[in-house]
């Protein structure tokens, strides 16, 4: 067995929320029924040479059509939460304006059948299916789309407001922001460090915006969801207490500023990193950084959701930034590791998830912890109408003990979301990439519980992990 697992039976602290997530674009399909208008992410998969092999989310899992027969497959596992995204054009087509009913009759639905089976709706407002139109007036690089994001969230509240407790602004914003507008790996495609900038900011002002306006409706718990990592040394891939030269040591903390703290600091604390805003203003000039803003984005917050699926490997080397999605590192070099890795090329190293968690409940103790997505591609196949997906059972394994060994330390962590709760459209990587802890058949639609399924609806009963 590799050596990321750990042995032996672990429980979980009681009240420990076990659940899975999704996103609207990468499941739902139906991409034009009942008013929905268009995102920017139809217009970019919809580019030749924008996804592999043109793969588009017209049909994806038909999710739209088919929502009680999945939410039937997570009684069947026993999950005790569901995060989804709402698609904001089903909304709104045009993202301002007067709500779509139709729109909103969608998830009011999903909420109901959620409850119905006793699973606990997790809503993340914006997982970046932005309306095209907002697009096409400046999408996050303009200011005005924050706050048309918070009458936004504050129609969805108004319709299923009564039923959900748990509300999410934004999932990733660093890769809206930077994927988005700085490589132009995701949509809208767009390549300028300066606007990519702009965008974070102006994501994390919609946050402010939306969580004011969400607690103001009465909103029980409102979170903010970043893709984090632990930066690390390459030494500190396989040994976590290596030490670091003074160099890489900066290395790593200026790209931890800029993946992690540029988000939490202005969130949680009122302020940007100092290299943060040197980084801004380099690039774009500080004129988008109105007074005031900053007391805008710190609201308070319950939660910060965590999306971890490997540690970002640096050290220190002179040079020009490796990525346009990293303005700011100059002086950093970004490392290839040796350690087995997921289909996606992605580093496995459960113990980074245990690193995580426990940085970010020491920076910021004020917030608790929620992994709101973890999770891995692996090359599935079905045989005999099973999936036997061993290496996806080990890497869930070892990061739920990463998890454990975390909250046996101290990190005040409240639950874990698998990703995905099904296969689906990755993005830039299109189908082929499969996250499901269920299978997808996408010529018939046909669902298959992967054996990391059952495994997991086992820990789940058992609120932990057997030997
Ligand atoms: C999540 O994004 C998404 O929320 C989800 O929709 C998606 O399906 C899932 O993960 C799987 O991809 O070091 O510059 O190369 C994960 C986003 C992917 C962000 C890897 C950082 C590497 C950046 N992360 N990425 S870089």
């Amino acid at each position: 067995a590799p050596s990321y697992l750990t042995e032996g039976r672990v429980d979980f602290p009681g009240g420990f929320v076990w659940g899975a997530a999704t996103a609207s674009y990468q499941i739902e399909g139906a991409v034009k029924e009942d008013g929905r208008g268009l995102s920017i992410w139809d217009t970019f998969s919809g580019t030749p040479g924008k996804v592999v092999g043109g793969d588009t989310g017209e049909v994806a899992c038909d999710h739209y059509h088919r929502y009680a027969e999945d939410v039937e497959l997570m009684r069947e596992l026993g999950l005790h939460a569901y995060r989804f995204s709402v698609a904001w054009p089903r909304i709104q087509a045009e993202g301002a304006g007067p709500v779509n009913p139709a729109g909103l009759d969608f998830y009011d639905r999903l909420v109901d059948t959620l409850l119905a089976g006793g699973i606990a709706p997790y809503v993340t407002l914006y997982h970046w299916d932005l309306p095209q139109a907002l697009e096409d007036r400046g999408g996050w690089t303009a200011r005005e789309t924050a706050y048309r994001f918070a009458e936004y969230a504050a129609a969805v509240h108004a319709r299923l407001g009564d039923r959900v407790r748990s509300w999410t602004t934004l999932n990733e914003p660093w890769v809206s922001a930077f994927l988005g507008y700085g490589n132009g790996v995701h949509a809208p495609g767009r390549t300028d460090p300066g606007e990519a900038m702009r965008a974070a900011h102006h994501l994390l002002l919609a946050h402010g915006l939306g969580a004011q306006a969400l607690r103001a409706a009465g909103a029980e718990e409102i979170m903010l969801v970043i893709n984090s990592s632990p930066v690390v040394t390459p030494a500190q891939v396989t040994d976590p207490y290596a030490a670091a030269s003074e160099a890489d040591a900066a290395a790593v903390e200026r790209i931890h500023a800029l993946l992690t703290r540029q988000f939490l600091d202005p969130a949680l604390r009122g302020a940007y990193p100092e290299e943060v805003l040197a980084v801004a203003e380099r690039h774009a000039g500080l004129g988008h950084i109105h007074d005031g803003d900053l007391a805008l984005i710190n609201q308070r917050i319950d939660l910060v959701g965590i999306n971890y699926y490997n540690p970002c490997v640096v050290e220190a080397g002179p040079g020009r930034p490796a990525d346009a999605a990293w303005p700011g590192s100059e002086d950093v070099r970004f490392c290839p590791t040796d350690v087995p890795a997921t289909a996606m090329g992605w580093p496995i190293v459960p113990t980074g998830l245990s690193r995580l968690l426990l940085r970010l409940s020491a920076d910021y103790p004020e917030v608790g912890l929620f992994v709101t997505e973890n999770g891995a591609a692996f090359d599935d196949v079905v045989t005999d109408g099973r999936v036997h997906d061993a290496e996806r059972v080990a890497y869930y394994d070892g990061h739920l003990r990463a998890v454990h060994a975390a909250i046996e330390a101290g990190a005040d962590v409240r639950g874990y979301l698998a990703w995905s709760l099904l296969d689906n459209f990755e993005w830039a990587e299109g189908y082929r990439r499969r996250f499901g802890l269920v299978y997808v058949d996408y010529a018939t639609q046909a669902r298959i519980l992967k054996d990391s399924a059952l495994w997991y609806a086992d820990a789940i009963r058992r609120n932990g992990l057997a030997d």
